[in-house]
Parts: C-alpha cells; sequence; structure tokens
C-alpha cells in the first residue's frame, strides 16, 4: 500500500502540469514561469520593502503570500514555492545576505578546500524546515487550484555560488577548482548531492507535488565538464529520492532538471530518470524533441528577453513556440527565469497566448 500525502490537502482541481509531466493528454497546455513570484511585481516590491529577503523565505506566512501573488495577476498552472537555491548553503553554515540591486552575498565565501571542513551538514536538512512549512501552509492555501512545485538548486551551481560567493560572469574561480582541487570537489559535490535528496524528501512529505532541480550554472562549462560534474549527481539525487520515497511507501512525484546552457547535452539529460527536461531559450523545441525522444516531457523556453518587445511580436513568438513544442509532452514556460524590468502586459500577453493557442490545437485535434 501507498501513503497519500494528499489525503490532508484540498483536492486538485487543475492537474495539467502533472499530466503534462507523466505524458498523459491535458486540457490545456499547463503554464507557469521561473521567478513568478519576484521583482517585476509591485506588490512583491512591497512585501520586500517591508522585509529582507530571507526573513520572507523563512516566514510561511510571508512566503506564501508572495508565492501568491502571481496566481491572482495571471492564469497560470502552478505555483512554486518562494525560496531561493542559496538557503542550502545557508543551512550548511554559511552566511548569505541579499544586497538588494546586487543579488546574494556570501560574507565567507569558501577560499581554500580547508574551508570545506566547516561545511556543516549534520542536520541541515532540519534546518531547512522552514521550506517545508511554508509548502504545507501554500498547498491549503491554494485551496487545490493548481499544484504547488518545490526546487532546489543542483550541486554544481551550488557549489559555483558557495565559490564564487555570489553570482559570477564567468564561475573562474569555481572553474579553477575542478582542475586545482578535482577530488574535493567531487567530495563538495557529493555532501551536497545527500543533502538536496534530504530536502526533496522533506518537501514532498510536506506537499510538494512536483520538483525542480535548477543547475542554472550549466552555461559556464562545457559538454565534457557538463558530463563530469552535473550529470552524474544530477542522476545521482533523482535515484536516491526515488529509493527513499519507495522505501517509506510514498509515491514519487514527478521530476523537473533544468540545467540553463546544458543544450548540449538533451539526450544525456534524458537519461537520468527525469519526467520533464526544461530547456532554455537558445535551444531549438524541435531539436529539443529529436534529442530526448517521445518519452520525456519538455518544459520551456520563449526568450526573457522577448517579453520586451511589442505586444504583437511577443504574440507570434509565443505562438511560434507552443506550436513548435506541440500540446503533447509540453509544459509552457520561459527559457530563463522572468528579469525584473518585465511588463506585467507582457506576462498577460505570454500566458493568454499560450492558452489560446492551445485551445486551437486541441480543437483541430479533435477534427
Ligand atoms: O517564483 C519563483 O520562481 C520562486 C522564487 C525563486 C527561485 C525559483 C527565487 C526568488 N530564486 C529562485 C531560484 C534561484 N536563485 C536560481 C535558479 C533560477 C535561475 O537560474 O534564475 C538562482 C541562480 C538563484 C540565485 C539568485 N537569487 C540570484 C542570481 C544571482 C546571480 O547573479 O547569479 C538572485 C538575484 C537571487 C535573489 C532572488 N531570488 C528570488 C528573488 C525574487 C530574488 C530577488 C531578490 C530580492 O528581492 O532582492
Amino acid at each position: 500500500m501507498t501513503l497519500d500525502l494528499n489525503k490532508d490537502f484540498p483536492v486538485l482541481k487543475n492537474d495539467n502540469l502533472l499530466r503534462a509531466a507523466r505524458g498523459e493528454d491535458v486540457d490545456r497546455i499547463p503554464v507557469w514561469v521561473m521567478r513568478q513570484a519576484g521583482r517585476y511585481l509591485p506588490e512583491y516590491q512591497e512585501v520586500r520593502k517591508q522585509n529582507d529577503f530571507f526573513t520572507i523565505c523563512r516566514t510561511p506566512e510571508l512566503a506564501c503570500e508572495v508565492t501568491m501573488q502571481p496566481l491572482r495577476r495571471f492564469d497560470l498552472d502552478a505555483s512554486i514555492i518562494f525560496s531561493d537555491i542559496l538557503v542550502i548553503p545557508q543551512a550548511l553554515g554559511m552566511n548569505v545576505e541579499m544586497v538588494p540591486g546586487k543579488g546574494p552575498v556570501f560574507t565567507e565565501p569558501l577560499v581554500t578546500p580547508s574551508d570545506t571542513v566547516k561545511l556543516n551538514a549534520t542536520g541541515a536538512v532540519d534546518r531547512l524546515k522552514y521550506v517545508g512549512d511554508a509548502i504545507t501552509m501554500m498547498r491549503h492555501k491554494l485551496e487545490g487550484n493548481v499544484p504547488l512545485i518545490g526546487f532546489s538548486g543542483a550541486p554544481w551551481t551550488l557549489m559555483g555560488y558557495m565559490i564564487e560567493g555570489g553570482g559570477s560572469k564567468t564561475m573562474s574561480k569555481a572553474k579553477g577548482w575542478l582542475t586545482k582541487h578535482n577530488e574535493v570537489c567531487h567530495k563538495l559535490l557529493s555532501l551536497l548531492t545527500d543533502v538536496i535528496v534530504d530536502y526533496f524528501e522533506m518537501q514532498v512529505k510536506a506537499g510538494a507535488q512536483l520538483i525542480q532541480l535548477f543547475e542554472s550554472s550549466a552555461d559556464y562549462i562545457d559538454k565534457e565538464q557538463f558530463a563530469e560534474v552535473s550529470l552524474p549527481y544530477v542522476r545521482r539525487v533523482r535515484d536516491q529520492l526515488r529509493k527513499r520515497l519507495q522505501d517509506q511507501s510514498i509515491e514519487p512525484v514527478p521530476m523537473i532538471l533544468f540545467a540553463k546552457g546544458g543544450g548540449h547535452s538533451l539526450s544525456e539529460q534524458a537519461q537520468c530518470g527525469y519526467e520533464v527536461i526544461g530547456v532554455d531559450y537558445n535551444v531549438d523545441p524541435i531539436e529539443a524533441r529529436k534529442a530526448v525522444g517521445p518519452n520525456v516531457t519538455l518544459q520551456g523556453n520563449l526568450n526573457p528577453a522577448d517579453m520586451y518587445l511589442p505586444e504583437a511580436e511577443l504574440r507570434a513568438l509565443t505562438n511560434q513556440m507552443v506550436r513548435k513544442f506541440g500540446m503533447k509532452r509540453y509544459i509552457a514556460n520561459l527559457g530563463h527565469g522572468i528579469t525584473p524590468q518585465t511588463p506585467i502586459d507582457s506576462m498577460l500577453t505570454f500566458v493568454n497566448t499560450i492558452h489560446n493557442v492551445s485551445q486551437e490545437l486541441r480543437f483541430n485535434a479533435g477534427n
């Protein structure tokens, strides 16, 4: 018998996202947008004026409020819990501050391999309990309207931030570690993998209905390095989580792998066991489908920069994107996070165009 984690929550009314992830037919193409809660929304800015970024993440009421904000404005098919990938380095004992206009800053990044011994993985997942609390609260607040996505950064991406001490245009320090301290890097990637598995297990038990692993820094490494530092750990996250849930008779949730800049290795990604592969805006949808084969769902991939185009052009590009991906095994999204200056009207155009094309495709299929 499998444990039904959903029994304590409102019944899900729109399960198109989960059906698309599993390769089942949908009523309409599900759409959500990476970073759909955030700085482009004035109501987010309001909450942010009053509260430090990580205070929002750590206070379930506030995290739920900002998670809810985009759903009030747009006809979306999913919500994603408000948090950040850098909560894991924090839980390992590193101090990360969010500096307005600059982004995340580590006060003491990893400088030499000996700094890694300070990382405290014991009990890290307990220190992330606030994310689980926000997830559980959010499942109630959603009233079953759309599914809730949980997420984490992938090992290589987290390691990059921990060494660079924040965002980087090159990841040169982290890449330097790969050549100079290769063995230490793999130990660190392994440690992060274990914490991510614990973290995902906790998120699923708290009520996450789908989970996304962000490998945002795949952009900085080539195909060979991707095969060395990303793919094996990404696969391990999936396999260990699956086993962990199975051992407790918990139904596994679908998983999305999004590797920004990983377009060179889509067929390899498709072998990692994830139900959904997210593609960035540099990937052609037709090529992506050829690379992953018919048994994986694709997610993406409009260029967030296209959200600055005049409405008619944005509509035309969105329309073209959806037609290229098609209705089967597809989740509409941008090809990376929405940017802070995006006009709200562009979000409306993007989301509504997807629903319109989806309706047309469905109508044509029925004829
Ligand atoms: O709505 C949602 O999507 C949920 C919220 C969310 C998510 C999924 C935030 C809130 N961050 C993330 C993930 C995240 N964080 C990623 C992976 C996605 C991606 O590639 O964009 C990454 C790389 C981060 C790290 C991070 N956090 C950056 C990038 C830094 C850089 O230059 O490389 C930044 C700017 C943040 C801060 C942040 N996270 C989220 C918000 C709303 C903000 C803005 C902070 C503020 O309000 O001041």
